[in-house]
């Protein structure tokens, strides 16, 4: 066996082929991996820096904060970036503006008619009612959407993921009336932080960035012949509003509070004294 060198090297790992394989996952491979040797070479790694990394990378995908990092670091708002620039290129505009998914959805929450109890048991928070229409580009009504609606508790935990929660806490999917109108009743969510003491919170620790996300609320909506809209809500006033960890605020996505409104034609939703509430329609593009 010869004597190899850096690009020798680089080559070879690159051109190993016993199968035709997947070109696309081969040049993705090729370039992210001979990024990393010159970010080695360039940046002197030494090797107990390299298997510190290792370690973190295997640590960080056991904890199940891939997703996690994936947010902290731009990429989900990356792609959001650049779905909106290939809108822009194919003159598709208007509607409600997408923001992030985030790591913490889980499909198959429980379905209502109309409106929704998201909470359970003893209010947590100040009550809140959300309401609003699901509507085309021209102000119509998607009758029968089907809006997945999920947020954080008291502690800033999402159920499914956040220990003591009961499934699908938190979490429902509303199905819309025949005139596109939805409403829940919650409380008002806090804002997110990062698990401290977890591959994410070291990470972050060393790079001097604070993990917080400014309250939010999740919607996932639904409707024949209509583009997929996931997006979130933020609540007004939140220290982190432009200072999301996730970069994921957006204009356009801040609601108002109406604070100490009747509970009149609420009492489906058990309010019974005066609550916080928000409107807000969700405008589809055509799928
Ligand atoms: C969240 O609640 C969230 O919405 C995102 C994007 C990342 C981490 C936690
Ligand atoms: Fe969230």
């Amino acid at each position: 066996m010869s004597e190899l060198s850096q690009d020798q090297l680089l080559n070879l790992v690159n051109s190993k082929q016993i199968a035709p394989g997947s070109d696309r996952v081969r040049a993705l491979t090729q370039r992210i991996v001979s990024d990393l040797f010159h970010t080695i070479d360039e940046r002197d790694v030494t090797p107990d820096e390299f298997w510190a990394a290792v370690d973190w990378l295997g640590r960080l995908g056991s904890s199940g904060q891939l997703g996690l990092i994936t947010a902290g670091l731009g990429f989900d708002r990356l792609l959001d970036i650049r779905s909106d620039e290939a809108d822009a290129r194919a003159g598709r505009a208007g509607g409600t503006p997408r923001a992030i998914e985030g790591p913490l959805f889980v499909a198959g929450a429980p379905l209502s008619q109309a409106e929704a109890r998201l909470d359970e048991g003893e209010p947590q928070g100040e009550v809140f009612v959300m309401e609003g229409r699901v509507l085309d580009l021209d102000g119509r009504p998607l009758p029968h959407a089907l809006i997945d609606v999920w947020h954080a508790n008291v502690q800033g935990g999402y159920s499914h993921f956040f220990p003591g929660m009961k499934p699908y806490e938190l979490r429902r999917r509303i199905e819309a009336d025949d005139q596109g109108r939805y409403r829940f009743r919650s409380y008002v969510p806090p804002g997110y932080s990062i698990p401290p003491n977890s591959p994410t919170s070291e990470l972050f620790d060393a790079l001097g960035r604070h993990g917080h996300r400014p309250a939010h609320i999740h919607f996932l909506v639904v409707a024949p012949g209509m583009r997929t809209l996931t997006t979130q809500v933020n609540l007004p006033g939140d220290t982190y509003l432009d200072d999301d960890f996730a970069f994921a605020t957006r204009d356009g996505l801040i609601v108002e509070l109406e604070r100490g409104v009747a509970p009149a034609g609420y009492e489906s939703l058990g309010v019974n004294a005066p609550f916080v509430r928000t409107r807000f329609d969700f405008v589809l593009q055509p799928a």
